[in-house]
């Protein structure tokens, strides 16, 4: 089995295509599995959502689609939007309003933009969640139903940001849903009984190494795939042959 791993798309959906046209999924025994963060701070959000949705029903289970920390900012402003005090949280974490701009078509999004100006911020955050609720129900009703880790048969664990791997064999029951988007790079260095792969945090970060991108590995257990799409443009892509055990990548090697 060849398993293919994205993470971070964050709205950059040309980069994402680019990535997608380098993989074939046609072939039987091939999986794709996507880290999360597919919204916020690139351009496209919606185009990346609909992508993903679309290429989980052309290939069935060959698409995995886990959740990152960002899709659990998306639900949160969806369902806090009867509590007013949400709003500058709603203003803050969707920066530029780039997210909304890619659900709400040209008109929608100058009213938004109207509102915002006379200071009517609630009115604004109410007009978009309704909006997104009324046209985009499929997308949300999908977000809703994202799961937070993949467990491959090769002693693998996919996952947005890590698992408590103090918790050993319980990391399942000893991982919160928080730590599963949203953890540190804390065990990096060490070894686990599984190999995790993850997104979150990206590689010139997680490697300390200026200007790094692409895929980095510890040596250890962790690979980590986030290459910063927003800084470099491309979304990287690590695959692993099962038959030999091996990950290739930009950066790995
Ligand atoms: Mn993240």
């Amino acid at each position: 089995m060849h398993i293919f791993a994205m993470s971070d798309i964050h709205g950059c959906l040309d980069a994402f295509k680019a990535s997608l046209s380098t993989i074939d999924l046609d072939a039987e025994d091939s999986k794709l599995v996507l880290l999360g963060d597919y919204c916020d701070r690139g351009p496209d959000s919606l185009g990346v959502f609909e992508l993903v949705m679309e290429l989980q029903k052309r290939y069935g289970d060959r698409v995995v689609a886990l959740r990152g920390n960002h899709e659990e900012m998306f639900l949160e402003y969806i369902d806090e939007v009867k509590n007013p005090n949400f709003t500058q949280a709603w203003i803050l974490a969707d920066s530029n309003l780039a997210t909304a701009k890619s659900f709400l078509d040209g008109e929608a999004f100058r009213h938004v933009k109207q509102l915002l100006r006379l200071r009517k911020f609630e009115e604004a955050y109410a007009f978009t969640v309704e909006h997104m609720k009324a046209e985009h129900a499929d997308v949300i009703t999908w977000v809703r139903k994202l799961p937070y880790f993949y467990e491959s048969p090769f002693g693998q664990v996919f996952v947005h940001a890590g698992i408590e791997e103090e918790a050993g064999d319980y990391w399942k029951m000893g991982t919160s849903t928080e730590s599963f988007t949203m953890m540190m790079p804390d065990y990096v260095g060490r070894e686990f009984c599984l190999d995790v792969i993850a997104g979150h945090i990206n590689t010139e970060a997680v490697s300390g190494i200026a200007g790094y991108r692409g895929i980095w590995s510890d040596g250890v257990s962790h690979y980590f795939i986030d290459g910063n799409v927003m800084e470099y443009g491309e979304v990287a892509v690590l695959s692993y042959d099962s038959e030999t055990g091996k990950y290739s990548g930009q950066g790995l090697e």
